[in-house]
């Protein structure tokens, strides 16, 4: 169904920023911008490029002069991807949008499962696009990713005692009261591991978590940026989340 024949919801009262961190992503940003676009008319994109060497950036750039839904924030270098979703939140909060979807640029993410966590999230605070509640599922993926995915979010969950089936992915949406109530200067990871401290954030101050099922396709174009070190990001910020106070109650004016 087109955005134009569906008929309008209680999910279409608010305005939708798609936030996509890119590093060389070339061959997927036109296609992913179109696909999120054909989402819904309340949905816009954000493509966060840390000053691609594939010239990322300047595709988004030449697709914005032609659709005003397409915006790009170019950062001058890799500046970690925890630090662009932060970026992207911070760019939304300064203007109208009333909730974030987050999501990676290389089509893992499926761009149509975008509507049914935006309807997810009339009822729900954050909405995950999980690989691991029923009838989620990842595909075509290394038996070493698959393991390190389940031990990630095994730790993920006992040691910071997380709810979510899915802790560690970085398909979500927030309401926009969501991510106003955090202190995001606060937030320390600068790469991979930024979505488990996320989590941990909004799961202490109560907001409601919703879980929608993806099936988590493993990239087909562009390369992976993936390295050994974020996998020692990963277990340093749950040490350090671990013993950090909880502190994280729900401000009274949200
Ligand atoms: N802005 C920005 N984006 C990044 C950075 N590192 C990765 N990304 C983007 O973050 C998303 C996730 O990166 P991927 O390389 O796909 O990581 P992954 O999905 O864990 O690894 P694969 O399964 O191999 O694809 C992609 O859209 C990347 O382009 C960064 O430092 N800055
Ligand atoms: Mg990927």
């Amino acid at each position: 169904m087109t955005a134009k024949a569906r008929a309008p919801s209680a999910a279409d009262t608010l305005k939708t920023l798609v936030v996509v961190p890119t590093y060389n992503e070339r061959e997927n940003v036109e296609p992913l911008c179109r696909a999120i676009l054909g989402q819904g008319r309340g949905v816009e994109v954000l493509v966060v490029d840390d000053g691609s060497p594939d010239g990322t950036g300047r595709v988004v750039e030449r697709l914005g002069e032609a659709e005003p839904r397409i915006h790009l924030l170019q950062r001058g270098g890799k500046l970690g991807l925890g630090t662009a979703h932060i970026a992207g939140y911070r760019w939304a909060l300064a203007r109208d949008y009333g909730r974030v979807v987050t999501m990676d640029a290389d089509f893992s993410h499926p761009p149509d499962r975008i509507r049914p966590m935006i309807e997810a999230s009339v009822e729900s605070d954050v909405v995950i696009g999980s690989r691991y509640v029923e009838g989620g599922g990842h595909k075509d993926w290394p038996a070493r990713r698959v393991f390190l995915s389940s031990l990630s979010n095994l730790v993920a969950r006992a040691a910071l005692r997380l709810e979510p089936a899915d802790c560690t992915g970085a398909f979500r949406c927030f309401r926009r009261e969501v991510l106003k109530g955090i202190a995001l200067d606060n937030i320390v990871s600068r790469g991979y591991s930024f979505q488990e401290e996320m989590l941990w954030h909004c799961s202490g101050r109560g907001w409601r978590i919703a879980e929608v099922p993806i099936l988590f396709v493993d990239r087909r174009r562009g390369s992976s940026k993936i390295s050994f070190g974020e996998i020692w990001g990963g277990i340093s910020t749950v040490f350090r989340l671990m013993f950090t106070p909880a502190g994280r109650k729900k401000p009274a004016t949200v």
